[in-house]
């Protein structure tokens, strides 16, 4: 009988993983059956957009944290498929910072060439996998939502790409608990326009902090006020968005800050990052780890360490995104298909050592691209992923840096040129401060 691989999830990661498989299989390939549950109702991960909070339709927690008029936060010259590019997709060159629905498009695009739905159980969210030494097989545990069936099956290897920006970290505040006003964290925004003409205070300082408030500044709030813990963002911001050191505790509307200072707000949005969770991992399977570019008990950032039958796919905090699940796809099939022999369990450990001491040395993100694309690098260098230059990815990035330090309203109104066809970029039509329409027409819609 043929081996079979389960895969938990088809966001970028799972997805890139099942491209892997049917690209070895189009070379003619012998692969194994593959089997990818997804417990949302159709593939693309986070770019899937849903409007729900809280719980889906049938009461598991809701897994998107994508919000209305999300534009792409990085040029989508850094995370092109090296298989499947922008050109090919669109049939002609595109601008650089797309919004949501022309990036879940082109997500889609590349597998629906590939064919590659019918491996995909939709509505299935799994449930618990084990391992048993005895018969060297996992056990994975799924709850067929649309039949109302929980069943088990065996599997011969398990990939996790189950995401980790979707559980909230919430930290507790002195007195928000009678807060005169809104409370969420980023995971529950949804629209910027509920926040229009009102004072809003975001605790964080990174990714989410940074969109959203400038979501919320181009949609009309009144004043934004970000917190942060360790140091502020330090862009130039517009006058009515004001960097503050930490919340220390809140009365009615009225919230304190570390420096003494004090503001009155009618909603606070906790930007505080994501927890990794895996409820449905047993402790000997599990990993744990913080938000940073290396967990530890992860071969090449991928194969875990203490089974290496199971992969997980997109677990690093991310500059790369598409290519580099790519990169970790390719590389995990083909050490499932043999193509790649692990070392011991010791050498593995010491070669993630290694990079754990880079990481710990990263002093600024230039660092941290840099250390990004060399791990990336390693990667596709290892398996038959499609060639291509990551320095010029990473100097991408550096100009992308540069242009937010310049504008931070304004570096989606630029433009760079793909490193994977060398066409250049064309300017999109309207400013991103002036384009209030996120579809995939408005945005396709040439003036
Ligand atoms: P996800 O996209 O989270 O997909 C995981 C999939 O696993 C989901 O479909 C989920 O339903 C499924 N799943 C989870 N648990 C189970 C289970 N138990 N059983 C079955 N299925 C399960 N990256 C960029 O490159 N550019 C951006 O502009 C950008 N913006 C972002 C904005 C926000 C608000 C967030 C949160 C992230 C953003 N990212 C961005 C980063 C994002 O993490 C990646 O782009 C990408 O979505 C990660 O893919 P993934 O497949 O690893 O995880
Ligand atoms: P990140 O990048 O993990 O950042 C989390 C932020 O939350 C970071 O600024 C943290 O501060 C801050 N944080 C965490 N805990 C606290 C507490 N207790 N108090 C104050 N501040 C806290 O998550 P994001 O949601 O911004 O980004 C995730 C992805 O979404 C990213 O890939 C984007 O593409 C979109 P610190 O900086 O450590 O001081």
């Amino acid at each position: 009988m043929s081996k079979r691989v389960a895969v938990i999830g088809a966001g970028p990661s799972g997805l890139a993983q099942l491209r892997a498989f049917q690209s070895a299989a189009a070379k003619g390939a012998e692969i194994p059956e593959v089997v990818c549950f997804e417990k949302q109702s159709d593939w693309g991960g986070l770019w899937n957009y849903t409007w729900r909070t809280g719980v889906d339709e049938h009461g598991d927690a809701v897994h998107g944290s994508m919000y209305r008029y999300l534009w792409s936060n990085g040029p989508k010259e850094c995370l092109e498929f090296a298989d499947y590019t922008f050109e090919e997709h669109f049939g002609r060159p595109i601008a650089s910072y797309p919004p949501r629905a022309v990036l879940w498009d082109y997500i889609k695009g590349r597998v629906e060439k590939a064919d590659v739905r019918k491996w995909v159980r939709f509505n299935s969210p799994v449930r618990m996998v084990t391992y048993s030494d005895a018969t060297q097989k996992f056990t994975v545990t799924v709850h067929d939502r649309t039949n109302d069936i929980v069943y088990a099956e065996e599997f011969d290897y398990v990939v996790v790409a189950s995401g980790h920006f979707s559980s909230p970290n919430v930290p507790y505040f002195e007195g928000i608990a009678k807060f005169a006003g809104r409370v969420m964290h980023s995971h529950d925004f949804r629209d910027a326009l509920e926040f229009k003409d009102k004072d809003i205070l975001i605790i964080g300082r990174s990714y989410s902090a940074e969109d959203i408030g400038s979501q919320c500044y181009k949609y009309g709030a009144k004043s934004i006020t970000t917190s942060y813990r360790s140091k502020p963002m330090g862009f130039n911001w517009p006058d009515n968005w004001k960097e503050v050191p930490l919340l220390m505790r809140v009365e009615g509307k009225t919230c304190y800050f570390k420096d003494g200072t004090s503001r009155d707000v009618d909603a606070i949005i906790m930007c505080t990052g994501y927890l990794h969770h895996f409820p449905f991992l047993t402790d000997d399977l599990r990993l744990k780890t913080a938000n940073r570019l290396w967990p530890l008990d992860l071969y090449k950032g991928v194969v875990w360490e203490h089974n290496p039958k199971l992969f997980y796919i997109g677990m690093q905090d991310q500059f790369y995104t598409f290519n580099m699940f790519d990169a970790q796809a390719w590389y995990a099939r083909d050490v499932i298909l043999g193509r790649i022999k692990l070392p011991s369990k010791e050498a593995m450990a010491a070669d993630g050592q290694k990079w754990r001491e880079r990481e710990e040395k990263l002093e600024d993100a230039e660092q941290m691209i840099w250390f990004q694309g060399d791990y990336t690098k390693e990667l596709i260098d290892a398996t038959d992923y499609p060639d291509f230059d990551i320095e010029a990815v990473n100097k991408t990035f550096m100009e992308w840096e540069h242009h937010k330090m310049e504008d931070i309203m304004g570096f989606r109104n630029h433009g760079y040129k793909s490193l994977m066809t060398g066409t250049m970029a064309p300017k999109h039509h309207t400013p991103w401060l002036d384009a209030l329409d996120d579809s995939l027409e408005a945005y396709l819609h040439n003036k």
